[in-house]
């Protein structure tokens, strides 16, 4: 569909970011509806399998070593816990889980050993299986896509120009590397970024430009409002208002119209009316389960009665891939 594009100019994308924010949200409902099952939201479980302990000085994250937020360090869980809990987030209706870890990058060492094996056997829960553990190889992604990974979240997190007032411990470009290495890889992509770091409008619309420009967009776009945690940079931070985070939503829908915009951190925050204007927008994609990697969010019961009211419904898994599936590769490969 000629809706696709990946030659936006940072003006057009400017012009949709500013339209008056109801003929936005009509924009990119209409746009939603063209490219998928309007009220279907895929639903990711989120767990921590190693926590704390970070290198790297990401300014909202409570997980970098340098900072002191009172996150306890947890080392590389053991595979059957992560299995159990993956089990319990299936019973709980998620179709994706999501593991992540506070790494600068992956090792090649007995941890990504491990992390493997937690991969392959999560993919046996015939689950969609994602992973976070920072900046990857072109030899790591490839061994995580054998493994059985459906998607690898890595996220720009703002504009290349604001990059350094949040992280100095490695550049914009290192992401992209990871993003191709991905790409390349077969895996499908998960990247986006936080909103209310003190950037501008521009970085938004910046941050956006860089996403769908790439060769490929990604799969998914996560949109995290900050949740400003006690101890790092960004702690004393003010929160944005729910409207910023529609207009961002609104317009990753028009940019990117085939991938799944993900209301990601913050949803704890906002009214059922104001996720419900957010899924209007065009967002299809949450995290359930009440906690992310170390904060809280919204109860399972609150998202179930949410998803009750509004009349949404949780997406199947490997809906848009069946041939990811765990059982078709198999067949294909006997
Ligand atoms: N260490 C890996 C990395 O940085 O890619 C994976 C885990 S890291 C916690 C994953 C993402 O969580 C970050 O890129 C950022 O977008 C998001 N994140 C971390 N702390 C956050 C916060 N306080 N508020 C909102 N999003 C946050
Ligand atoms: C994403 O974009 N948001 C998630 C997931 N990808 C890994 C992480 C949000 C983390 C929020 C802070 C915390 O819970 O530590
Ligand atoms: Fe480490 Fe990732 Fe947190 Fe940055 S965002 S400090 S890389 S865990």
């Amino acid at each position: 569909m000629n809706d696709i594009r990946n030659n936006w100019t940072r003006e057009e994308i400017s012009d949709i970011y500013h339209r008056p924010l109801l003929q936005l949200v009509l924009e990119a409902a209409d746009m939603h509806r063209r490219h998928h099952t309007f009220g279907e939201v895929q639903v990711s479980s989120l767990l921590s399998i190693k926590t704390g302990g970070c290198s790297e000085d990401c300014a909202y994250c409570p997980q970098a070593a340098r900072y002191h937020t009172g996150v306890k360090v947890q080392a590389l869980m053991k595979i059957a816990e992560v299995v159990e809990k993956a089990q319990e987030a299936k019973d709980g209706g998620a179709s994706r889980f999501c593991m992540g870890a506070a790494w600068r990058e992956v090792r090649d060492n007995r941890d990504f050993d491990r992390v493997l094996e937690m991969v392959k056997a999560v993919n046996e829960l015939d689950m969609e299986v994602c992973c976070t553990l920072g900046m990857l190889t072109e030899s790591q992604a490839a061994r995580l896509a054998e493994a059985g990974l459906y998607a690898y979240n890595h996220n720009i997190d703002t504009s290349e120009d604001y990059y350094n007032n949040i992280i100095q411990t490695r550049q914009f470009g290192d992401r992209i590397d990871t993003l191709s290495h991905v790409r390349k890889a077969g895996i499908t992509v998960c990247s986006g970024g936080i909103i209310g770091m003190g950037e501008t409008d521009e970085d938004r619309i910046a941050m956006l430009h860089t996403l769908a420009t790439l060769p490929k967009h990604p799969e998914s776009v996560p949109i995290n409002a900050l949740v400003p945690v006690e101890g790092t940079p960004l702690g004393e931070s003010q929160r944005i208002p729910f409207y910023d985070l529609v207009r961002m939503i609104a317009t990753v829908r028009l940019v990117m119209p085939a991938a799944a915009a993900r209301l990601s951190a913050g949803r704890l925050e906002l009214s059922l009316a104001e996720q419900g204007m957010c899924f209007l927008a065009g967002a299809n994609s949450i995290f359930a389960g009440d906690k992310l990697l170390t904060t809280p969010n919204p109860e399972f019961n609150s998202d179930l009665e949410m998803f009750g009211i509004l009349g949404l419904k949780p997406k199947a898994a490997f809906a848009d891939k069946p041939e990811m599936r765990p059982k078709e590769k198999d067949a294909i490969h006997a």
